[in-house]
């Protein structure tokens, strides 16, 4: 088989790629190692920058993601049993979009099938051929049959444990990473949220988050420690510790209900450097991760791909190459500030296992600066809502 994109990976980004590449007449195949189904039972993201939305509405996928987001122009930060608003309108001038990942993904698929988009589950055994040659191809198994595509470019979208950055060899990669004590377990509930916008608590007890998916829908986290089993937080005894760390006023109003998914996630900070290897790219999860505190892991997968997506364009309607040269470059920029705002926002909210009662201090200072201080705010907001591309 021969296409022009081989994209390794149906996640949010290698979709929406092929998506945008199609609407161009540029010829992508996806493959996928898990199921559509698999892929769709996964609870992740939830909230999409304004730059996101658009590009989803450029993919021709926004309908829906237009019609059922809901609009959020601030977030309340708590500490203690105190809350305040940092307002995304007035100090960016921008509002981010609560869409679940989940939706975003489904009507990504809808759009590809519509299309007779060509995506191949259950593949195994990726193995990226020539990246640094002429002629790359990529090799893979499906139902114990061999399979092998050629084609102009690779684009890695597998994830973080995917193949495509280990194809990388280890003398041209360096990865930076830093690992956070302690994990976020998550659950959601057919619940109405306990609020119309997201708490971002920082307590006593360790940090708390209150989100949602729609009016009925709710997403709530905890700070847990690393050796938690999701299997022993009951129902209960989670919304028992959620209330004790969030202000009381939100407390008095939560409503409970059984989960309906509960998991831990490990939080971690990680950038591979470069993004490009001759026809191989990186793209989103594969090539970086963000601790989910600033709500950056999925828009940065979508800065790769307006950046990426651009440059193909670029590069097959023009015949242009030097979008596709400056690609890694031009991502990366972007993801050390999304990485260093990530960074920021985790130090501000979590406890720490290590951290003395001197470091406690200078979170809280830094708590009541942002607080008072409208600049601070600004800062925070415009990051939030997500630096330009
Ligand atoms: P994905 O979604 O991991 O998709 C990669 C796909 O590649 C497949 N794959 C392979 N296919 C073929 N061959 C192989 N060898 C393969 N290896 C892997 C996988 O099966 C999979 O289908 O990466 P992608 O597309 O780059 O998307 C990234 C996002 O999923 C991720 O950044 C976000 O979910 C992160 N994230 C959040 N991001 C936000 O922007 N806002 C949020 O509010 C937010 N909250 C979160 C999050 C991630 C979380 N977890 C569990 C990691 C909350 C949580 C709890
Ligand atoms: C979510 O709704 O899953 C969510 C929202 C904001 C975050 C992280 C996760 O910062």
């Amino acid at each position: 088989m021969r296409t022009q994109v081989c994209i390794i990976g149906a996640g949010p980004s290698g979709l929406l790629l092929s998506q945008l590449l199609h609407r161009k007449g540029i010829e992508s195949v996806v493959l996928e190692r898990k199921t559509k189904e698999y892929v769709l039972g996964r609870i992740r993201a939830g909230v999409l920058e304004h730059g996101f939305a658009e590009l989803m509405r450029e993919a021709g996928v926004g309908e829906r993601m237009d019609r059922e987001g809901f609009l959020h122009d601030g977030t309340v930060i708590a500490y203690d049993n105190h809350q305040f608003r940092v307002d995304f309108a007035a100090r960016a001038n921008a509002s981010v979009l609560v869409y679940g990942q989940t939706e975003l993904t489904r009507d990504l698929y809808e759009a590809r099938e519509a299309a007779d988009g060509k995506i191949v589950y259950n593949v195994e055994d990726v193995r990226i051929q020539d990246a640094d040659g002429d002629a790359p191809y990529v090799e893979y198994n499906v139902g114990g049959q061999g399979q092998r595509i050629d084609c102009d470019y690779v684009v890695g979208c597998d994830g973080f444990h995917g193949v495509s950055r280990k194809t990388i060899p280890e003398t041209v990669r360096k990865e930076y990473e830093k690992i956070y004590p302690f994990g976020w377990l998550g659950i959601l509930s057919e619940t109405p949220p306990v609020h119309e916008e997201l708490i971002y608590a920082n307590s006593e007890r360790g940090f708390a988050l209150c989100s949602m998916r729609n009016e009925n829908l709710s997403r709530y986290y905890l700070q847990c420690p690393l050796d938690h089993n999701p299997e022993d937080w009951s129902d209960d005894a989670f919304w028992e510790e959620l209330k004790r760390r969030i202000p009381e006023q939100a407390a008095e109003k939560l409503i409970t209900g059984p989960s309906i998914e509960k998991s831990i996630a490990p939080l971690r900070s990680f950038v591979t450097e470069p993004m490009r290897w001759g026809k191989l790219f990186l793209c989103g999860d594969a090539a970086h991760i963000v601790p989910p505190t600033g709500a950056k892991g999925l828009n940065t997968a979508a800065s790769d791909i307006y950046y990426l997506y651009h440059a193909m364009v670029q590069f097959y309607v023009d015949g242009e190459e030097e979008g596709l040269d400056r690609y890694s470059e031009k991502a990366l920029a972007r993801i050390w500030k999304a990485e260093r705002f990530s960074w920021w926002m985790s130090n501000l909210l979590h406890l720490y296992p290590e951290q003395g009662e001197f470091d406690r201090k200078m979170q809280r200072a830094e708590l009541e600066f942002l607080e008072s201080n409208e600049s601070a705010q600004r800062v925070m907001a415009e990051n939030y809502v997500g630096l330009p591309f």
